[in-house]
């Protein structure tokens, strides 16, 4: 899993609205439209204004990563929702966000990134949340993914999420991931709901059968530029973007990537 860097994220924050522009031009939805939407919310009784959000800095493992905490902020600030980051770190932080009157908590560590409805004791990973956020967004820029094949590179909690609703809004999943075995759970789930699922073994020869991507894998450069054409179209939740920077410009407009925004926003929407 990878762990976030400071660079990754320090200009989310000032970024937003530029960000939002151009999420608009690829998919015809906001930030906040693409989020309440994967979590089959109404974006105006969803918008909740005065929820106040406790985002609180976890110190174990790695520790802090400078900026991480503001950007999350940040971006639930941005979605129209009250949120503020803790002076405590850890355990203290829980309890200044209870005493200082949160309703969500939202706290990460090296491993599990997650949001906690304090009301409804509902628990929302980022993993999971990041797939369902992404594949919204590539249903829009595909309009609709009704029997497109779309290859899922990864295998862990965003590309499983990731692989569930792409089955349920019917488009044809084919996963790879360097482990094998990863694969072929992910495969399986999907055909014990019902759903039809592909394991691939060989990257280079499911992305030349494939003009839908999602690459939720931590791998760089994962996509070599022969396999991105002017058809391609890429959701890239993993950070690094496993795109090369050359066809990152050619291709930027039918290429979604970014380190936080879409899963904190879903996140958010599917636990209020
Ligand atoms: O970046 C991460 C992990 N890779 C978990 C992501 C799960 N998708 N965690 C952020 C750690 C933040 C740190 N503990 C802080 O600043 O509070």
């Amino acid at each position: 899993m990878t762990r976030l860097k400071e660079d990754d994220i320090s200009k989310v924050v000032a970024g937003l609205t530029q960000y939002d522009v151009e999420l608009i031009s690829k998919t015809g939805c906001s930030l906040k439209a693409i989020a309440a939407r994967a979590a089959q919310r109404d974006l105006d009784s969803s918008s909740a204004p005065g929820l106040k959000i406790a985002v609180i800095p976890v110190t174990s493992g790695q520790g802090i990563i400078g900026g991480f905490t503001t950007a999350v902020a940040g971006i639930l600030d941005y979605l129209g929702f009250d949120a503020f980051i803790t002076q405590n770190s850890d355990v203290a932080g829980i309890a200044e966000a209870i005493h200082g009157g949160a309703e969500v908590l939202f706290a990460a560590d090296d491993h599990k990134f997650i949001a906690f409805n304090l009301k409804t004791g509902m628990i929302v990973d980022n993993g999971a949340a990041t797939g369902r956020g992404y594949i919204t967004a590539l249903n829009q820029m595909c309009c609709g993914l009704t029997e497109k094949p779309v290859l899922v590179i990864g295998a862990g909690p965003v590309g499983r999420g990731a692989a569930g609703l792409i089955a349920k809004l019917g488009g044809l999943v084919s996963v790879y991931d360097i482990d094998v075995t990863a694969s072929r759970a992910l495969v399986d789930e999907l055909r014990k709901q019902g759903q039809p699922a592909k394991v691939e073994t060989d990257l280079d020869y499911a992305l030349s059968r494939h003009q839908v991507i999602v690459d939720a894998s931590p791998a760089e450069d994962v996509i070599p530029p022969r396999h991105i054409t002017e058809r391609t179209i890429i959701a890239a939740p993993g950070v690094p973007l496993g795109v090369p920077p050359e066809q990152r410009r050619k291709h930027s407009a039918r290429i979604l990537h970014d380190p936080l925004q879409i899963g904190v926003a879903t996140m958010c929407f599917l636990v209020i």
